[in-house]
């Protein structure tokens, strides 16, 4: 049938007479549809990838365009005065992921339905996903984000299975999301959930009562856990999703009429970061009790699992107290003291390697890696990290489990979806091959000396930043000059990210222009993200970069050459419509810090140029594009874990020995910025940067400071600047998430 007539049908009344949301619905039911229609993908092996997040944002368009519907649906609705990005906003956004691992998954999944592979993801379904983020005197407020409201994609499957909390039985739901290929076939994203969950114990903000599991236990994605209650419900939710996980897979398994025994053969699982890792002594369990030996049981789960680690952030690495565990889940305590014996026998009781510690801790990492057949980082340098410095106790004995899996992005929503101007000049320059093989992307640089096509890519980036400053002026009434040079920071809000040097620069250029030093073309500096609730730190740089907005917007001489802007709320929506409008992307974490980020590799190939130290994939994007397509500065990751090991960095010398970083630091608590500002804030956030500073921003403001201004000056040869833009967008194919799919296929799953 055609889509006119399908919509119709589905409407009961003629498309033009239709408001935004009975089309929405309708659009959604028409998109069920034809997603019911398509196979599931088949194969003899078949992945299942376990993650606490899945950061799918808006489906809506997404399916449309894997469907191979995007454009005719567009077209046919712009024929009855209808709008398809406006029908788009009616969907609420999932924001099941905090940031880059939950995002990760969300590409992933994209791509292996893609290429075909069989596979699904394995995650909870969250009734709120990361809260949503408002601005109230200058500071972040959080309030539930609920996204089950109206119509979604989520289908019923009506499957359940028992779990077993701290001794009683629950049973949980099964709901799936399709997840179609470009133009390709199926798989599913199975969201596991419990009936009895109840929103109505929300009490102020986003608390509520965290001991009742009932009806708490996925009512939040990933709630605080600053407290016991928060992180004992941690246990309860990770126990939960794995536990429906192994029994899934083994239903599977059984149904295809597979062997228990032949699991390695038709099941790899991937154990996404330390949250999925009890799948481990669960799934040995169920093969206990299914008459198999707990050694036989624990070498088949050993060939099945995958463990990606994303981080090295020693806070981050879930170290869980045995009397929690013992509490939650005391069925696993047998066989995780069973595995523990193993290596402790194996390893003559070498404490690092030990799985419970002295302090009667289980580590989950440690845990994952001596029964995963992988262990993999996300980008080159931080594998290497891996194996050198914090896991070099396990590389040591598993050094061919060790490899890396450099991250990747899925070009379908990354420049398709947010950026269709550009996609269609890409298509008209090389063709639509690019569109499934990202490589292709390449063949642009034969028009590197093409005037036409330089112009059409800065025309686009222009429409773009047009795009985002009508959208900021309709959420925020921000006013964005589209003519100015447009720098973004988009990411969780993290002191390791370094959100608080970037502030230092924006008051070092502020410090300027007061001075009457004044840039050629106005500047506009983006932030945007969400602190963790209790990350106190983190609330207090945001603080900082609202009250300088304020500070600045409201200074007439200055206003004319610099803007500060933070979007409210950042989301995967709000990213979709920033990237495209950026020239500069903001890349500049503590070198060693920073695992992978993606959003580098999404600003890249929207034809932004990259100011960024030499830290996760940067280093590869830095190979890639040739040094004179990046700016990178700072110290190398070697300098500065030889500063945390010889306890070299002292952020008051820096202080004391810097004129410009004693003036940037002290405008924080300035007149001007206390008449605005919450004292106890900006003094906090200067005390931590003068006397503390874990992350070392003072360590690097200097040299960023001059290479961004080095940057904005260069931005000015404009024919040059067109042609860095260019090569990166060239050089991204290599950050598809296909390729890096293609990748954990050929060394780690083996699906086909
Ligand atoms: C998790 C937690 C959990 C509890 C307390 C504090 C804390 C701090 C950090 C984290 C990080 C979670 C892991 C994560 O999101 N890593 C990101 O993974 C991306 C995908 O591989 C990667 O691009 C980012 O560099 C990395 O930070």
């Amino acid at each position: 049938m055609n889509l006119k007539k399908e919509l119709t049908s589905l409407l009961n009344q003629p498309i033009k007479n239709a408001t935004d949301s009975q089309l929405y619905e309708a659009v959604v039911s028409l998109v069920k549809n034809r997603n019911a229609e398509i196979p599931a993908v088949t194969g003899d092996k078949k992945l299942y990838y376990i993650s606490a997040e899945f950061l799918i944002g808006r489906q809506l368009g997404k399916n449309l365009i894997n469907l191979g519907l995007y454009d005719e649906m567009k077209q046919m609705l712009a024929e009855e005065g209808k709008d398809l990005s406006s029908i788009e906003q009616m969907e609420s956004e999932p924001s099941l992921g905090n940031g880059g691992l939950g995002r990760l998954a969300a590409c992933f999944l994209d791509s292996i339905a893609t290429l075909d592979m069989a596979g699904d993801g394995i995650g909870l379904n969250y009734h709120f996903g990361l809260f949503r983020q408002k601005f109230e005197n200058n500071r972040q407020v959080e309030v539930p984000d609920e996204w089950l409201t109206g119509k979604n994609f989520l289908i019923d499957t009506g499957v359940s299975f028992p779990v077993e909390l701290a001794g009683k039985t629950y049973q949980s739901h099964m709901y799936d999301l399709d997840v179609i290929g470009y133009h390709g076939n199926k798989n599913r994203l199975h969201l596991f959930d419990l009936d009895s969950v109840d929103a109505s114990i929300i009490k102020d903000g986003i608390s509520f009562d965290k001991a009742d599991i009932e009806k708490n236990l996925t009512l939040f994605l990933y709630p605080d856990d600053s407290d016991d209650a928060g992180r004992k419900l941690r246990i309860y939710q990770q126990y939960f999703m794995v536990s429906n996980a192994a029994q899934l897979i083994l239903k599977e398994e059984k149904e295809k009429g597979h062997s228990l025994r032949d699991l390695g053969r038709h099941v790899a699982i991937q154990i996404n970061d330390t949250h999925p890792s009890m799948v481990i002594p669960e799934l040995i369990r169920l093969l206990i009790n299914e008459g198999i030996t707990f050694k036989e049981a624990a070498m088949i789960v050993t060939d099945v699992c995958g463990y990606t680690n994303h981080t090295i952030l020693a806070e981050a690495l879930e170290k869980w107290p045995l009397d929690y565990m013992l509490e939650v889940v005391p069925q696993l305590m047998p066989i995780i003291e069973g595995l523990d014996y193993v290596v402790s026998t194996a390893y003559h009781g070498n404490p690092d390697l030990a799985i419970i510690d002295h302090d009667n801790r289980i580590h989950m990492a440690r845990m994952d890696m001596h029964f995963s057949h992988s262990i993999n980082g996300v980008a080159a340098l931080h594998t290497e990290i891996l194996k050198n410095q914090e896991l070099k106790p396990f590389y040591d004995i598993y050094p061919s489990k060790f490899n890396n899996k450099t991250n990747g992005i899925t070009f379908r929503r990354w420049i398709m979806h947010c950026n269709p101007a550009l996609a269609s000049l890409f298509d008209q320059m090389i063709g639509t091959e690019w569109r499934k093989n990202a490589d292709q992307l390449e063949r642009l640089l034969d028009h590197y000396n093409d005037e036409w096509f330089l112009d059409r890519l800065d025309e686009i980036k222009h429409d773009n930043k047009v795009r985002f400053a009508q959208y900021m002026k309709k959420s925020q009434n921000v006013d964005i000059d589209p003519d100015s040079i447009i720098d973004i920071q988009i990411k969780r809000m993290h002191e390791y990210k370094r959100q608080q040097m970037n502030v230092l620069y924006v008051i070092y250029k502020y410090l300027q222009i007061k001075a009457g030093n004044v840039p050629t073309r106005p500047i506009t500096v983006v932030f945007g993200g969400k602190a963790a609730p209790a990350y106190y730190q983190a609330k207090c740089v945001i603080h900082a970069i609202l009250c300088l907005s304020q500070l600045i917007n409201n200074d007439p001489e200055v206003s004319r050459y610099l803007k500060v802007v933070m979007i409210e709320n950042y989301n995967i929506s709000k990213a979709e419509l920033a990237i495209p409008a950026s020239d500069v992307s903001e890349q500049i974490s503590l070198a060693s810090k920073e695992a992978s980020g993606t959003g580098n590799m999404k600003f890249m190939l929207n034809g932004a140029v990259t100011l960024g130290t030499n830290d996760g994939a940067n280093v590869e994007i830095a190979q890639l594009v040739g040094k004179e397509n990046i700016y990178t500065f700072g110290k190398s990751s070697d300098e500065v874990i030889n500063l945390y090991n010889t306890n070299g960095y002292h952020a008051s010398d820096y202080y004391n020995g810097s004129e410009l970083i004693r003036n940037c630091i002290d405008l924080l608590t300035s007149e001007e910025m206390l008449a605005i500002g919450d004292k106890t804030m900006l003094n906090d956030l200067r005390d931590n940067l003068i006397n503390k500073d874990w992350f070392m921003t003072l360590l690097d403001l200097e040299e960023y400071c001059n290479v961004k201004d080095q940057v904005f000056r260069e931005y000015e040869d404009r024919g040059a600047w067109k042609r860095k833009a260019l090569v990166n967008i060239a050089k991204s194919g290599f950050f598809s998430s296909d390729r890096t799919i293609e990748e954990y296929n050929r060394d780690i799953w083996h699906l086909k």
